[in-house]
């Protein structure tokens, strides 16, 4: 996809920081003392990227891991391409303006490695959804609207295959798949087709493949992954949600044993939806039109990670991350997002 110059500038700069350390990292390499220090570090519990990152690590042959996520994200206000726009405004050509939209993810994945070079994962969530909105009453009069859906998402599964897996460096590639598990139908208690983003699946069979870099030293470690979500078909409402790239970075330093703190970059950049859903009004509201769907968008992140230390808690961490929208460019109307919160736990055995 052609990238304009605002976007191949964010996409540099969040995964500058893999860049920065990767050319630091092959200058210490030139130092024989390093291996000494990562042969230190591999005794401390293995830590992972930050939280909110998905397919970041591998395991070793036979190991298993189970892991509970849960992801909240919250939408306020509306932007029209990067400027803000008012409810007002958007009542001049549509019945409903959003005002607020909150999303809670919560996921169970489960990770298994038949080999040292193979890791396996299977990733099931459950979302709710609820999105405040005014509605133009006519003469002036507005009335406050809820709406909510809730059920399972889609299913993704992956594998991970090993491309070099070395003392400080190591490389993956992610073939992940995602099962339309999600519905595409959910409506309102009237009966009438909720908007795009309040459906809880793409309804197609997606492709998600994509390479993730992680390097470590003593007390620090970074790494980043490019991704991609690919729909394969149109879904039988008649459309295809957009492919999304998404590239991070992070950067995490260990303050001791039991605790890491991290930061990340994200840049996603998402396509326009190809297609329409006949039974969506479009003249309802914003999120309810194609055309208000996707752009491109840029998150920092940072997290802290709790690892188990003694050996009864051996295996087990805690991930807590926080994401900040900074800058956010819009295809037509959408709302704006503010922020996400990711708290995870994971066992490896
Ligand atoms: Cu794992």
């Amino acid at each position: 996809m052609p990238l304009s110059n605002p976007q191949r500038f964010n996409l540099i700069t969040a995964i500058s920081p893999i860049i920065i350390t990767l050319l630091l990292c092959f200058t210490q390499m030139a130092n024989a003392s390093t291996d000494h220090a990562t042969h230190h570090a591999n005794h401390h519990a293995n830590q992972h990227a930050p939280i909110g990152v998905m397919g970041d690590h591998m395991h070793k042959r036979g190991e298993w891991m189970f892991s509970y996520r849960r992801m909240t994200m919250t939408m306020e206000d509306n932007l029209q391409r990067d400027q803000a726009i008012s409810a007002n405004d958007i009542l001049q050509e549509y019945n409903m303006a959003p005002l607020k939209m909150n999303t809670t993810m919560d996921m169970l994945g489960a990770m298994y490695a038949p080999s040292d070079k193979l890791t396996l994962m299977l990733m099931v969530n459950y979302l709710e959804k609820e999105m405040d909105s005014t509605m133009d009453m006519g003469m002036g009069m507005l009335m406050p609207m809820n709406t909510k859906s809730s059920g399972w998402g889609d299913t993704k599964i992956s594998a991970l295959l090993s491309l070099h897996n070395g003392n400080s460096h190591g490389l993956h590639v992610n073939l992940g798949a995602s099962i339309p598990t999600g519905s595409t139908t959910k409506s309102n208690n009237m009966g009438k087709r909720l908007a795009y983003p309040m459906q809880l699946g793409s309804g197609t069979y997606d492709l998600e493949p994509g390479i993730t870099y992680n390097g470590k030293n003593d007390f620090l470690k970074w790494g980043g992954q490019i991704k991609g979500v690919f729909h394969l078909s149109d879904n039988d409402e008649g459309y295809t949600l957009g492919d999304q790239v998404t590239a991070s970075s992070w950067a995490s330093y260990r303050v001791n044993p039991w605790l890491a703190t991290a930061i990340r970059l994200t840049y996603t950049y998402t396509k326009n939806i190809d297609g329409t859903d006949g039974s969506i009004d479009a003249n309802m509201s914003p999120p309810a039109r194609r055309n208000n769907y996707g752009g491109d968008r840029f998150d920092v992140s940072i997290g802290i990670t709790l690892l188990g230390t003694k050996p009864e808690h051996r295996g087990h961490q805690i991930g807590i991350e926080y994401t900040t929208t900074i800058d956010q460019e819009a295809n037509g109307i959408q709302m704006e997002m503010q922020d996400m919160l990711n708290i995870g736990y994971q066992y490896a055995l």
